[in-house]
Parts: C-alpha cells; structure tokens; sequence
C-alpha cells in the first residue's frame, strides 16, 4: 500500500474500504461499556431513539416489527468518543481519502438489538447533505463483531461511480428494492475494532439483526473543511469542528 494506512486504490476503484484492528480490543471493551451506559441513560431518561426507516424493504425483509436506535452527536454524551474523533488512527485514515484537513459533519450511535435489529433500505449518503465537492466520507467504527446475521453493513462496489442517483421514493431517501435488490451488494463483515470507509455516493445498506447478540456502530461523517454544503440540510452541534490539520477557509474565521 506504498507506505499508507489504507489500501487507497482499492477505495478509489470499489468506493469503500476496510481497515483492521484499528482500535484494540482493551479499547473496543471500553466502547462497548460506554455505549452500553449511554444507552441506558438515554432509556431511563425516556428518550425515543428507535429510528427504523419506515417503507422499503423494512416490510418486505421481515415479519417481525424490527427496531434501531439511534443516539446522533454520541461526543455530546461520552468523552471516550470525542477522543476518539481526533485519534490519529482514525482521523490519519480518513486524510488519505479526503486530504490532510478533516472536518467533522456529525456523528451517529446504531444499536441493532438482538433478533428484532432493523435493516438500512439501500441508499446514498448524499442526498441528505450533499456537498459541492463530494468530499464527504464515512467511518463505521464497529462496536461489535459484525456479520450478515447480525445485520451488518453492505456495499455495492463501484456504485459511487454513478455520482447522485435520484432516491425520490415515498417522500424518503432510499433507493427502490425492485432497482437496488440486496443481492446487487456484498456484505461488509467486520470484527469489533475495525473501520469500514465509503464516501457518501456509494449505495449501502444493512441487513436485519436476526442473531442472539447485537450490532452496534459509530458513524462519523467527515469532509473537508473546502467544502461547501449545498443546501442547510442536516446541521448539527460539533458540525465544523476541526479532527486534523487546519481550516484553511479564512470565510469561516
Ligand atoms: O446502521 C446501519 O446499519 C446503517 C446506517 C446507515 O447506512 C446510515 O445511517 O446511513
């Protein structure tokens, strides 16, 4: 890999990448007990957080009524994670794909629990805040050990070619089940640890959680700090921080 950290060719031609290990598993028992006690909190405070896409494939892949949570801004909630946006194990990968300066968008806890996890409709990234220059990428930390049984990512490989693609479907930005079936994907298994890499053009989804353990991520959504939004869809608290290098963009002083 000439000397990088990630197999940089491969995203280039694929649209995604999986990076192993990158945190270890001391650390990946630390974010297992982190999420676990925020999760907890976000219950006993009441907190809705089931955040299962409604329409698609949600009825057609399972008879059972399936659910997500979903805690955004997880920095907001747990210091561990903030650290985490800046460790140059993470933010180091993230430069070789979008440049040195990266830019933080928003972040995303998943908690697929067991036997009743909901799948992710196919779907593009951008259309919920695209951008002018396409730079946004995201970073799937897996929790949990990740399989098709348990609801793991998946990818269709070489789809960010095709740039936007209308997602215009009963009001919700997926892509059709008779267009994008499941078996046009491959699913992305992963160990706890690892970080699985795809720019927001790349047509992804998950698979329902039918197994006896859950499948928990964090997502972090990252850019370069030149791009511009192209519409204010999407704001969130941290949005604009600054994970490596600098803000080059005297505008936003
Ligand atoms: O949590 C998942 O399995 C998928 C999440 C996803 O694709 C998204 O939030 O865009």
């Amino acid at each position: 890999m000439n000397g990088l950290l990630l197999d940089v060719d491969f995203y280039r031609e694929h649209g995604y990448v999986v990076s192993r290990g990158v945190f270890a598993q001391d650390e990946v028992a630390i974010m297992q007990r982190e999420v676990e006690a925020l999760l907890q909190r976000a219950e006993d405070a009441g907190r809705k957080m089931e955040a299962t896409w409604r329409g698609g494939w949600r009825e057609a892949a399972t008879a059972v009524q399936t659910r997500v949570d979903s805690i955004h801004n997880i920095q907001n909630h747990s210091a561990w994670f903030t650290r985490m946006l800046v460790d140059p194990r993470l933010v180091d990968r993230a430069a070789e794909l979008i440049g040195p300066d990266v830019q933080l968008h928003h972040t995303k806890l998943h908690n697929k629990p067991p036997s009743v996890g909901s799948p992710f409709p196919m779907h593009q990234d951008y259309p919920y805040f695209p951008h002018e220059g396409d730079s946004m990428i995201a970073a799937i930390v897996h929790i949990d050990d990740s399989t098709v049984e348990n609801g793991c990512l998946c990818v269709v490989p070489g789809s960010h070619k095709l740039g936007p693609i209308d997602h215009a479907h009963e009001g919700s930005f997926f892509l059709p089940l008779d267009d994008w079936p499941l078996d046009r994907a491959i699913a992305v298994e992963a160990q706890a640890g690892d970080v699985l890499f795809f720019g927001y053009c790349m047509v992804h989804g998950s698979y329902v959680n039918r197994s006896n353990r859950p499948r928990r991520i964090v997502l972090v959504q990252m850019r370069s700090p030149t791009d511009r939004p192209l519409n204010e869809a999407h704001r969130s608290p941290g949005q604009g921080t600054m994970l490596r290098g600098f803000n080059p963009d005297a505008s936003q002083l």
